[in-house]
């Protein structure tokens, strides 16, 4: 059947291995290996999350073709057309599309070394360098509100409202901490009435598993999945590196003492992406270094604690609190970010480099 798929795109006469790859949520995700030939990524999309998949595409095309001017050699896993010239293949009501596997590379759950925060962080920065000055015109939200953090705690609200009371009870304690971090969606209010943050195209998902890595050299090739590329704020990208890059464990992990920032992960985050994108960087952007990490990890915690509530209708789980426990390790993840990492830390870092 997924071979069959496939024929919209290549001959696979050859003996062709086909098999589930990567730990992301959202599409189900295949690597397609044919003798003789250069490795694919097959990707069958979750339209009832991603709607408008034809604005993905389109996203994905202006970027493609903005970026191979400004830089020729910047690999951008886009999409390979069918052969009838498409980007994504539509059949039986179900969206596929087709790219290129980055040979001999792996994509992290954890990272190991500053090292590799490094690597990571310059990789995405260097996306957002790169598409720095991109005409906006032709873009739309794939998801709309997707980081509205605004939006993102009304489903909150609305979540706490059609609960059952048994996960209410449960949740009590996380849903109190959420509640008093509110100030943290009146901080992204300010920012949008009064237009502190320049509009950017970022990628919106840079949690590490999706940057790809050399086996051997462990350096950053590329940084893929990228149906979220649209327009928003410098702090989702920042945001959730810090999220994802600094923390010892996954967004997983229920090894709660374990969870929490490590400096020296956060300080080569913070080098490699300033490597390439200091000088882009305006004032304002400058001063909101430190809330990108808040804004995302609460929005992410808000995210999972939200699904709890609803009774697990968005993300998979594989046991009964699985949400819960994301929420609470996100929870966890804030308040040592919070205690740890405020606006002098950050200054301290940019002053260093000036
Ligand atoms: C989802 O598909 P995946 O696992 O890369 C989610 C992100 C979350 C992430 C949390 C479209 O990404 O926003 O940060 O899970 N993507 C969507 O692991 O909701
Ligand atoms: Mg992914």
């Amino acid at each position: 059947m997924k071979a069959g798929i496939l024929d919209n795109w290549i001959d696979f006469s050859e003996e062709i291995e086909l098999k589930r790859f990567g730990s992301g949520h959202i599409h189900q995700t295949f690597l397609v290996k044919i003798r003789n030939k250069p490795a694919y990524i097959l990707q069958k999309l979750n339209t009832s999350i991603f709607g408008l998949p034809e604005v993905i595409s389109k996203n994905i095309e202006l970027a493609s073709d903005f970026l191979s001017k400004k830089d020729p050699e910047y690999r951008f896993p886009g999409a390979e057309l069918t052969r009838s010239g498409e980007p994504l293949l539509i059949e039986n009501g179900e969206h596929w599309r087709l790219s290129r596997f980055i040979e001999n590379s792996y994509s992290p759950d954890v990272l190991e070394s500053p090292q590799q925060a490094f690597e990571a962080a310059k990789a995405f920065g260097k996306l957002s360098r790169l598409l720095h000055g991109i005409p906006m015109d032709g873009f739309r939200e794939t998801i709309p509100d997707f980081h509205n953090l605004h939006f993102r705690y009304f489903q909150f609200e609305q979540a706490m409202v059609n609960t059952s009371t048994q996960r209410l009870k449960k949740a009590e304690e996380l849903v109190e901490f959420y509640k008093d971090q509110k100030t943290l969606v009146d901080v992204f209010d300010k920012i949008n009435s009064d237009n502190l943050l320049p509009p950017r195209i970022q990628h919106h998902d840079t949690k590490i598993n999706n940057v790809l890595f050399d086996n051997k050299t462990h350096k950053a090739l590329a940084v893929c999945d990228l149906d979220t590329l649209m327009p928003g704020y410098f702090i989702s990208d920042l945001g959730d590196m810090i999220r994802t890059y600094t923390s010892a464990e996954n967004e997983d992990s229920t090894r709660w003492n374990e969870v929490k920032i490590r400096t020296p992960f956060l300080e080569a985050l913070l080098q490699g992406y300033l490597s390439e994108m200091e000088n882009v960087l305006t004032t304002d952007e400058r001063y909101y270094l430190s809330y990108a990490g808040e804004f995302m990890i609460y929005m992410q915690g808000l995210r999972f604690l939200s699904d709890y509530l609803n009774g697990d209708i968005y993300y998979p789980v594989k046991y009964e609190q699985h949400n819960y426990d994301r929420a609470k390790n996100q929870m966890i993840l804030l308040q040592n970010y919070q205690e740890g990492y405020s606006r002098n830390f950050f200054e301290e870092i940019l002053q260093k480099k000036d």
